[in-house]
């Protein structure tokens, strides 16, 4: 029997071999509310299959997670979203998409853990489901940028409206985004690694 053959076949697929060029590895986060498009944004983005586990959402949620607006869905995250994508030929990006419902916080301890900056993705219609996350994020020290994912029902505000009932300082990037595309997602991620270049620059010069 030829086994070296049906190895190769169960091998793994070109596009999973994290490239011979890359030096550094970095680990993001993506977190935010219940349906705004984390798993969607680690779906489109990523280079190898994304890992994900959904499961239909249980009694747990049941008038915990706030579903006006989202009533389509009727599954939510209970664990992690996982993909990886090359930035360029020498950065790998691992991104670790969680949920933001206080019931899952306990996945926040470990998560953290090495992660460089994070992104928190926000739907305009549900932006108070963000503050905790965001208070989280802030206490923790961990960098971010905001993205707001574009659902076609969903107001649209100028970006300083949105900085404004978010609470957040200037400094702190806020982007549009689509989370179903690539391209954008991608942007996004641009943005954050843009960011932790600016803050890591800020620190040497400071
Ligand atoms: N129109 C629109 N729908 C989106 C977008 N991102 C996600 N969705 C949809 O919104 C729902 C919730 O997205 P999901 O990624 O599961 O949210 P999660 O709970 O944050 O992981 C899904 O039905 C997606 O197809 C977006 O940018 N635009
Ligand atoms: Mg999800």
């Amino acid at each position: 029997m030829d086994f070296r053959s049906s190895e190769q076949a169960l091998g793994p697929r070109s596009e999973d071999v994290l490239p011979t060029t890359a030096t550094a590895a970095v680990k993001v986060v993506i977190v935010g509310g219940f349906g705004v498009g984390k798993t969607t944004l680690v779906g489109s983005v990523s280079e190898i299959r994304p890992l994900t586990t959904e499961e239909t959402m249980t009694q747990a949620g049941v008038g915990v997670d706030d579903t006006a607006g989202v009533e389509r869905k009727t599954s939510t995250t209970v664990a992690m979203d996982f993909g990886r994508i090359s930035i360029n030929e020498e950065l790998v990006l691992y991104l670790f998409g969680t949920p933001g419902q206080q019931r899952f916080w306990f996945l926040w301890r470990g998560l953290f853990e090495g992660a460089l900056g994070a992104v928190v993705l926000v739907d305009t219609r549900r932006l108070e489901v963000s503050f905790d996350v965001i208070g989280r994020l802030e206490e923790r020290g961990v960098p971010f940028v905001v993205a707001v994912n574009s659902f076609p029902e969903a107001p649209s505000y100028p970006v300083d409206e949105l900085r404004g009932a978010l609470d957040l300082p200037a400094s702190v990037p806020i982007v549009l985004c689509d989370a179903r595309s690539r391209t954008s997602s991608r942007d996004v991620l641009m943005a954050l690694m843009h960011y932790l270049q600016a803050l890591a620059t800020a620190q040497e010069v400071g």
